[in-house]
């Protein structure tokens, strides 16, 4: 029933610009010197071809039976249609898991969005996923077009959008210079937050359209971006200051390329765009839980430290990095394991509160976990909003 449209694919929006000092690559990126702190608390079955001369040429999708209400049984007893989840981030790590795992229990068809088409096409099949299971739409962060673009050939699939999960994260921990998006904005915040935010933005009506018992809108936050823990007191610290880089558009032309305007280093901007992420959420669930009924939701699904996030850290790094967050700091958890934790956080009929961060305990459940100061601050999260409105294009 797979059928294959891959047309052309978007061009990577990389380009290098000098600002900032060049910094040092210590050993798990911390210099004795820096002091660390201990601050522990701790969608009947219809078969739907795309229009291909319709979807611009960024978009690469592969047409799938769409899942829909599901009549009444033989008992004559409603069951549950099919949901349908957007991943973002999909073809690796914490998506690739989380779509697997929703897929395998047969009631979920996955919407993996994408910048590599083929890579994302391959790791499904790798993973074993029915090919029935899951949609491949392409989306490059990296360029708010591409979101845009990635929005509309979603709705071209003429499938319900039940769930959004936010996924996709770049780190670059080791570069010496930033990189941009096609937009022009530093490239962590750019695709980690920025993209994400125009995404959620744009998808937010399609969720409030769905007829699904429970929608929700996830987007994965991180131990790293809390400094109320010990992992986030490890230098460089996320702190969004008063976010003057992000309000001159983090171009590094006339203003900082770090939302609080400092100095580049890539480690910290991961951090602050995870703080983004989780004050997005936080939001999102003050304008739009009572209006909409979407579930917004954020997590920290454990330290996958296997996973191609560290991709551009030292191999040094790479190889000590899984053992010491399984022997030594017990927060390791296998892709597998995360996965089911993300899933859960989709489906689970328990998880319908909104404007949780959600952390999972040594045995596997979940709770209710407590944010930073910064990543808890409502008068943050509404400057965040306003200021992430007008770079994407939104006021
Ligand atoms: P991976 O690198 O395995 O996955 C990241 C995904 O994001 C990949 O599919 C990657 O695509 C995609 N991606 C990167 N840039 C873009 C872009 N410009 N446009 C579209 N997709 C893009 O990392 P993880 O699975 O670890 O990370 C997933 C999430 O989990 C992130 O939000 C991360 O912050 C969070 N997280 C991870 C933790 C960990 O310990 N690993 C801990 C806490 C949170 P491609 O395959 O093409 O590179
Ligand atoms: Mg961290 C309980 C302790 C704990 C946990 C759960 C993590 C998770 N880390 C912990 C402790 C420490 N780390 C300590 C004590 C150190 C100093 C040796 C340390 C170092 C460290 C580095 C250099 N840790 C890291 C890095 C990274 O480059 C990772 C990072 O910050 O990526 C942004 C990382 C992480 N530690 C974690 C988790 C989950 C990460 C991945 C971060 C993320 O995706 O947010």
């Amino acid at each position: 029933m797979a059928l294959q449209t891959a047309t052309s694919f978007l061009p990577s929006a990389l380009s290098a610009r000098k600002e900032g000092a060049a910094k040092d690559s210590a050993f798990l990126g911390v210099r004795l010197a820096d002091g660390l702190k201990l601050e522990t608390s701790a969608l009947g079955l219809r078969t739907k071809r795309v229009n291909t001369s319709s979807v611009a040429i960024r978009a690469q999708t592969t047409a799938v039976s769409s899942p829909s209400v599901t009549p009444a049984s033989p008992s004559g007893k409603k069951t549950l249609r099919k949901g349908t989840a957007v991943i973002t981030g999909a073809s690796s790590g914490l998506g690739l898991a989380t779509a697997k795992a929703l897929a395998e229990t047969g009631k979920w068809h996955v919407i993996m969005g994408c910048r590599d088409f083929l890579k994302a096409s391959r790791a499904a099949k790798a993973a074993g996923m029915d090919k029935d299971s899951y949609t491949v739409v392409h989306l490059d962060l990296a360029s708010l077009d591409s979101v845009r673009q990635f929005v509309k050939s979603v709705r071209q699939l003429e499938m319900p959008v039940d769930v959004v999960v936010c996924n996709a994260a770049v780190y670059q921990p080791t570069a010496k210079e930033p990189s941009f998006t096609a937009d022009g904005f530093e490239m962590s915040v750019g695709v980690n937050h920025l993209g994400h935010f125009l995404l959620a933005r744009e998808l937010l009506a399609d969720l409030q359209s769905s007829d699904y018992p429970s929608k929700r809108l996830i987007i994965v936050g991180s131990i790293t971006g809390n400094t109320n823990t010990l992992a986030g007191n490890v230098p460089p610290k996320a702190n969004l200051g008063d976010l003057r880089g992000l309000a001159g558009g983090l171009n590094g032309v006339g203003s900082s390329v770090m939302i609080d305007g400092g100095e580049f280093d890539g480690a910290k901007a991961y951090k602050d765009s995870k703080v983004c992420n989780m004050l997005t959420m936080q939001e999102f669930h003050r304008r739009y839980h009572e209006e909409t009924g979407v579930t917004f939701a954020s997590l920290y699904p454990g330290c996958i430290a296997t996973t191609g996030l560290f991709r551009e850290h030292i191999p040094l790094f790479r190889l000590l990095f899984p053992p010491f967050q399984k022997y030594i700091t017990k927060g390791y958890v296998s892709e597998e394991e995360a996965g089911k934790r993300l899933a859960q956080v989709v489906s689970d009929p328990s998880l319908t509160k909104s404007g949780v961060y959600w952390s999972w305990n040594k045995n596997s459940a979940s709770f209710e976990n407590q944010l930073s100061e910064e990543a808890s601050d409502a008068d943050k999260a509404k400057k965040l909003w306003e200021i992430s409105e007008k770079l994407v294009g939104l006021a």
